[in-house]
């Protein structure tokens, strides 16, 4: 089998850790893996397969007898993902820069992997909330065709990188420290507000019509995997006091009745999915548990008392894994399958 030179760019970042740790755990047939950051992480060693590899400064130059190129999501593929197209690099990139180019595939593997046939070198790697969507919905659509989706999001801090990631434990600790009140919680550069003991309804940036950027990655980005431009999509995306994992309130209508017995056995048969869904037993999908993991979780499936054909859902899943660099690694998969046909 071919191995292959990958090289991740943002590596010391917090998608960049996990793409390692997945290219590890999922052995991908590496030759050679190379580290590029920002000069800022130049000469940082990081741990890979037992040794010890140091991070190089990405440039334009940096993609000579590379064959895959994983951006971690960073400004850095604005900057050089087209120099590593132009370099004859399969680049997969986890930023939002380039989602919506009509030239360039949109993919998760589990809901439209024939996307990567008509790659032209570039592959988009979706936004975190809409890939673990995704894999959630496509298994009830394909049975029942989706006509409506509305969607709130419950999502963690390391959405933010590592800085959020910090910032919310060191609020909890000035919290703790005592006296005083979360409001008056010093804010740094992660977020607009204290989000210790708050709920912000705000992920990047608003548009004039109300709704955020994030929330319309939701609607486009979905409307693209399905190949649907008809859809109907209407996302609140809400920053939540959580280290990891985010979690979706979803609830469909659809075209066919589906019932809720139908949509479990369904989704206990779909790939990537597992099913946790036993309330009486007080069993349903939570971020603490998710983390670390590769899976989507789904639960919390009950018709939809307030429409004909529809039904409401929990969706959870690790958006560092799953939502970023394990959906990377398993279109590299894809990749990789595609050179052995
Ligand atoms: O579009 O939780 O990939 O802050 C990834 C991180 C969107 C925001 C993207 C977060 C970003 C998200």
């Amino acid at each position: 089998m071919k191995e292959y030179s990958v090289a991740i760019v943002g590596a010391t970042g917090a998608v960049g850790r996990e793409l390692m740790t997945g290219l590890e755990e999922r052995n991908f047939p590496l030759k050679e893996l190379r580290l590029l950051a920002s000069s800022r992480s130049k000469g940082k060693k990081l741990p890979f397969r037992g040794d010890m590899l140091t991070v190089e400064e990405c440039t334009a130059s940096s993609f000579k007898d590379i064959d895959i190129v994983l951006f971690a999501g960073g400004s850095q593929s604005k900057e050089f993902a087209l120099d590593a197209v132009r370099a004859g690099c399969v680049v997969i990139d986890n930023s939002s820069a380039f989602r919506m180019d009509p030239e360039v595939p949109l993919v998760v593997p589990e809901v439209n992997p024939e996307d990567i046939s008509w790659h032209k070198g570039l592959i988009a790697n979706p936004n975190c909330s809409t890939i673990q969507m995704v894999v959630a919905l496509k298994p009830i659509h394909d049975a029942a065709k989706i006509k409506r989706i509305i969607v709130s999001t419950y999502q963690a801090v390391s959405g933010a990188g590592k800085d959020g990631i910090e910032e919310l434990e060191r609020e909890v600790k000035e919290y703790v420290k005592g006296g005083i009140d979360p409001k008056d919680l010093d804010v740094e550069k992660a977020f607009p507000y204290p989000i210790a003991f708050n709920c912000i309804p705000h992920i990047d940036s608003f548009l004039e019509d109300g709704y955020t950027k994030e929330e319309m990655k939701m609607v486009n980005e979905t409307r693209k995997m399905f190949h649907d431009d008809s859809l109907a999509i209407n996302a609140t995306t809400v920053r939540v006091p959580v280290f990891r994992s985010h979690s979706e309130s979803i609830t469909i209508e659809t075209e066919h009745p589906i019932s809720p017995e139908e949509a479990r056995e369904i989704l206990s048969k779909a790939p990537g999915i597992i099913l946790v869904d036993n309330c009486q037993n007080k069993e349903y999908p939570m971020a603490i548990h998710s983390s670390g993991t590769n899976e989507v979780y789904v639960g919390r499936i009950r018709k939809d008392i307030s429409s004909e054909n529809g039904l409401s859902m929990w969706v959870v899943a690790d958006q560092l894994r799953k939502g970023a660099a394990t959906n990377a690694i398993q279109i590299a998969e894809l990749i990789v399958a595609q050179d052995n046909e």
